[in-house]
């Protein structure tokens, strides 16, 4: 892995620049090492899975994951599965989350969603067929001890579980049409984006086996961040456009879905991302410089424009 501190320019964003383009390629050659060939069968659930996984996708968590193994000192390639695993699970979520019966979206990143690209059984078997396979590669790499494996597993199980993903994403369903209190919008926010993400930051810190101080202050920028990422998702739903988004936008209005900004306004909204991020970076306070990545990491997610 990179020693990060190399990447260090007198430019953030040049720095920041080097520190995701050279992970997203370590990422991708790894993504690429775990997912089944697409000419093996059964061929079409394969190549419906490596359609969604290399669809263009940012790469967020499984670099947040490398960065923070990198900051807790770990060394070598056994972060990759874990950091792997939090891709998959995010593209079945995504791949899911587009069904007729969910968010019934054709448009994903700029493509066909997986769905319409295939077809809608096949499109469920991929995104179960990503999510199991998160788990196993955590569970044989065998560069991680068994105690570090076990706790990556039971981060993202638990993350991405009933009190965290598929409970939000549930949330998320029965609230559309209800009015938007705040304390509604945090809760779905808080187990449908920021858990996972929060997820994605300790996977790298665990398995490199941070001491429980690292682990609590990461956990604590993981959320905040994780919950400005959503906020910041749903003003680009009102201020995006499409072209930049690859998806449509506009839909959480007309859903009526409990957002930031249908619950505190644009300007209420952005403020609370503001907000969120000044905490994010308060919690690195205790890495001094080393977390220098990370906090350009959280910038980045709120400034994003897709
Ligand atoms: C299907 C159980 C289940 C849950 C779905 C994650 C989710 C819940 C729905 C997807 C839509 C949504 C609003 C997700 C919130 C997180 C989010 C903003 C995802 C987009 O993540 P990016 O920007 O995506 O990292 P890329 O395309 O870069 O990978």
């Amino acid at each position: 892995m990179h020693s990060g501190e190399e990447m260090k320019t007198s430019s953030g964003e040049r720095s920041l620049k080097a520190h995701l383009s050279e992970r997203r390629e370590v990422v991708d050659g790894a993504l690429e090492r775990f997912l089944p060939d697409a000419s093996a069968p059964p061929r079409r659930l394969h190549e419906a899975m490596r359609y969604s996984v290399f669809s263009g996708g940012k790469r967020l968590r499984p670099i947040l994951a490398l960065t923070t193994f990198e900051l807790a000192g770990g060394e070598g390639d056994a972060v990759l599965a874990p950091a792997c695993a939090t891709e998959f699970i995010h593209t079945y979520s995504l791949i899911h989350d587009d069904l007729p019966a969910m968010d019934d979206d054709d448009l994903r990143r700029g493509r066909p969603t997986c769905h319409k690209a295939f077809d809608e059984a096949t499109a469920i078997l991929a995104g179960d067929a990503l999510l199991t396979l998160a788990f196993e590669v955590v569970a044989r790499e065998g560069r991680l001890t068994p105690e570090r494996r076990l706790s990556v597993v039971a981060e993202l199980a638990a993350a991405n579980g009933l009190a965290g993903m598929v409970g939000g994403q549930v949330a998320d369903m029965e609230g559309e049409g209800t009015p938007a209190i705040l304390e509604a919008v945090e809760f779905i926010h808080l187990r449908k984006t920021a858990l996972p993400l929060r997820a994605a930051v300790l996977a790298g810190a665990l398995a490199a086996g941070a001491s429980p101080d690292d682990v609590t202050a990461l956990g604590t920028f993981g959320e905040k961040i994780g919950l400005a990422f959503q906020i910041a998702d749903d003003l680009l739903d009102v201020t995006g456009t499409e072209e930049e988004m690859g998806k449509a936008v506009g839909k959480d209005e007309g859903r009526g879905k409990l957002t930031y900004p249908a619950a505190a306004g644009v300007s209420g909204a952005a403020a609370r991302a503001r907000e969120l991020t000044d905490e994010a970076l308060a919690a690195l306070d205790v890495f001094g410089d080393r977390a220098w990545a990370l906090r350009e990491i959280a910038s980045f997610v709120v400034e994003r424009r897709n």
